[in-house]
């Protein structure tokens, strides 16, 4: 498998791991989205612990208002964050 497919699988399968712990298990509740933060994105995020930051970040990615959030808005957020750390990459070089 090639990094970016390898890449694309690991992205499902976190997902997966923090969908699966409570409620629809194909969608992300406010504490999954959470836990997933904290844990996955930890040094380059936040301050989950910054309840009004998350509930930011949960509304703006909640496109559809069905309050939870679901693959393809999860990511939004991956893309989002890997554009800043483009970004960052293009500047150091
Ligand atoms: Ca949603």
């Amino acid at each position: 498998m090639s990094n970016t497919q390898q890449a694309m699988t690991l992205l499902i399968t976190t997902f997966d791991k923090y969908s699966s712990k409570e409620g629809d298990s194909n969608t992300l509740s406010k504490a999954e989205l959470k836990d997933l933060l904290e844990n996955e994105f930890g040094q380059m995020l936040m301050k989950t612990n910054d309840k009004a930051a998350l509930d930011r970040i949960f509304n703006d990615l909640d496109r559809n208002k069905d309050n939870s959030v679901d693959f393809k808005e999860f990511v939004t957020l991956v893309c989002c964050l890997t554009q800043l750390c483009h970004e960052y990459f293009v500047s150091k070089k």
